[in-house]
């Protein structure tokens, strides 16, 4: 399971007991861009090993928006990035999950949504995000990427919206970052967004493929496996481009920089939101590039609505996927680190701050669920 870090109500021994074997963290207290010092490294390393856990995958190394521009300082930051990579080799680490998303990380317009059984899930309603896009943001030329359609029938929801639900709303779309309680203000995020008025998927594309390859040598020189985070959701939002969303997408950032370092955290939670990512087709031609798992199911709907669902629910086909892996880790006798990509908050949990998809139980209850089909597969492979 993922742990925060000292300050995630979710102890390492809460983890444990749910049957985990090792954690999945970061030093979320450095600032991004700056070098993960031995220091640190090593004491969250401790930390973990004294609740008799491992700590091998880092979630995530972050990558500091110079560097998806390629302006500022990104030189420097892309140095610091290589010198935190020969850090974490020397403390043992194996795997570093990334994403290249700019500006903002997942993207939800409600955290808390109640499902019939009165457990809460993280939904993204489309006519909700417009709103907000449209009429809480006011982002300038907003409105170019949405149809006539889709502009009315926000304009109708956000007129259905109490103030709390505007507020609510607002919150949520500008969380920020995983981990993180900062949210951006408008004009942070306005800001923020015109910095990107030049850079087209294109442009962002010869970012991430300069960026690797200037990382994925070092990791390989390094016994590193770098693991780049699909976008979620798997397209452009608030006219950002994004590039990790299909399956060619992940073809052409291998191709950037060929190496066994180069490769993927395969997130069926991230990709499943499209219907056109063939998700067990990926796992069998992608396999030998993915080194980290993230499990997690989407329900969608036509108008572009998706809430998660149960692990084993919705439209992901945990069956497919999960044969599929166990098939993949025979071949390269090894075993790949997974872990349940969120949860629902239910049970205790329903009274307790979490972060948002990180609450102990819905996620002990995926994993129990996850680990119980990779058995029965497994034994019957
Ligand atoms: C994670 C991602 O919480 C989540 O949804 O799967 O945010 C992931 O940690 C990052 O994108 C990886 O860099
Ligand atoms: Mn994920």
């Amino acid at each position: 399971m993922r742990w925060f870090g000292p300050n995630d109500p979710v102890s390492l021994w809460d983890i444990r007991q749910a049957g985990c074997t090792g954690v999945v963290t970061a030093l979320h207290h450095i600032p991004v861009g700056e070098v993960w010092s031995m220091d640190e490294i090593e004491k969250r390393k401790r930390a973990v090993e004294a609740a008799g856990m491992t700590w091998t995958v880092i979630e995530s190394l972050p990558v500091h928006e110079d560097i998806k521009k390629r302006s500022g300082h990104f030189e420097q930051y892309i140095r610091n990035y290589q010198e935190s990579l020969r850090n974490v080799a020397r403390g043992g680490l194996k795997v570093v999950t990334y994403n290249f998303m700019p500006i903002l990380d997942w993207m939800r317009t409600d955290i808390s949504y109640e499902m019939p059984d009165k457990s809460r899930a993280l939904r993204f309603e489309r006519s909700a995000f417009i709103a907000f896009d449209l009429f809480l943001l006011s982002r300038p030329g907003a409105e170019k990427d949405y149809t006539p359609e889709e502009i009315s029938g926000a304009r109708q929801r956000f007129g259905n919206m109490t103030a709390a639900e505007k507020e609510m709303l607002y919150r949520n779309a500008l969380l920020g970052l995983p981990g993180s309680e900062e949210r951006f203000t408008e004009e942070q995020i306005l800001a923020a967004l015109k910095t990107y008025a030049g850079i087209d998927a294109a442009r962002l594309k010869e970012n991430l493929f300069y960026f690797l390859q200037q990382v994925v040598p070092v990791a390989e020189a390094e016994g590193l496996k770098m693991a780049i985070h699909p976008d979620d959701p798997p397209y452009p939002i608030l006219g950002l481009p994004r590039i990790v969303s299909t399956e060619q997408d992940v073809v052409e950032l291998l191709h950037a920089a060929p190496s066994p370092a180069n490769g993927l955290c395969y997130c069926t939670g991230s990709f499943g939101v499209r219907a056109d990512n063939d998700l067990a087709g990926m796992v069998r031609r992608l396999g030998d590039h993915i080194h980290f798992i993230h499990l997690r199911s989407t329900r969608r709907d036509a108008e572009g609505n998706f809430f998660e669902a149960d692990h084993l629910a919705g439209d992901v086909d945990m069956y497919a996927v999960i044969r599929e892996l166990v098939i993949l880790m025979r071949r390269r006798k090894q075993s790949l680190p997974m872990r349940p990509d969120h949860g629902h908050q239910m049970l205790d949990d329903l009274s307790k701050n979490t972060y948002p998809g990180y609450s102990a139980i819905g996620r002990l209850r995926g994993l129990a669920e996850l680990r119980g089909l990779e058995w029965g597969i497994s034994r019957g492979l």
